[in-house]
């Protein structure tokens, strides 16, 4: 790994049990959306040692367009159960609920164009079966690849992690290691590790 980082002063709310049982929850929620987009895309999603791809905004819209039959310009719960159903993929409307809540970034409860956008990059990019970055992908709102104050902020918020403006601006100190004070990849993984080794 190679990466060192000076916690004192880590906000304790990020070391609470809580967090993992959320983790958990994104895990879940992610891993059949994951494992149908690998089907349909006949790709094999072992790809952090290669680099994170922007989606392609085209498609998503045109996709999103089908899948928005009441042309709402949101994708409310029944519309995606459909969607997913002839993909088949039989999540449950909690279920469902939960995947909306993680790309829900205006919190209205469904899912703009911008966030199903969201949503495709964390099914295009993630590994099933790594946690880590499903949640990077999850934090990373406008799919730049990197973590800006604001992304962090919003994670840990989904997380269910209440900390202060203080503590996010002392941890941007810590973890911040763009030339641009954003967060990479390696970084906000190592962050994670951190955090859940924390006892
Ligand atoms: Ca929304
Ligand atoms: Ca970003």
């Amino acid at each position: 790994m190679g990466i060192t980082m000076d916690m004192r002063g880590f906000p304790y709310a990020l070391t609470s049990s809580s967090i993992g049982v959320k983790i958990s929850l994104f895990n879940r929620c992610f891993y059949q959306c994951i494992m149908v987009y690998e089907k349909l895309s006949n790709a094999s999603n072992t790809r952090m040692s290669q680099k994170i791809e922007k989606p392609d905004f085209a498609s998503c819209e045109k996709a999103f367009k089908a899948i928005d039959s009441d042309r709402s310009d949101n994708l409310d719960l029944d519309e995606l159960k459909k969607a997913f159903e002839l993909l088949e993929m039989h999540l449950s409307k909690e279920e469902i609920k939960s995947i909306v809540e993680i790309v829900d970034t205006d919190g209205d409860g469904q899912m703009n164009c911008k966030e199903f956008v969201h949503f495709v990059y964390i099914c295009k990019n993630a590994d099933p079966k790594d946690v880590k970055t499903i949640l990077f992908l999850a934090a990373d709102l406008d799919c730049s690849g990197t973590i800006d104050k604001n992304e962090l902020r919003m994670i840990l918020k989904k997380l269910g992690a209440t900390v202060a403006e203080q503590q996010i601006d002392d941890l941007m100190d810590v973890v911040a290691d763009n030339k641009d004070g954003t967060i990479s990849y390696e970084m906000f993984i190592a962050l994670l590790d951190k955090i859940l080794d924390f006892k």
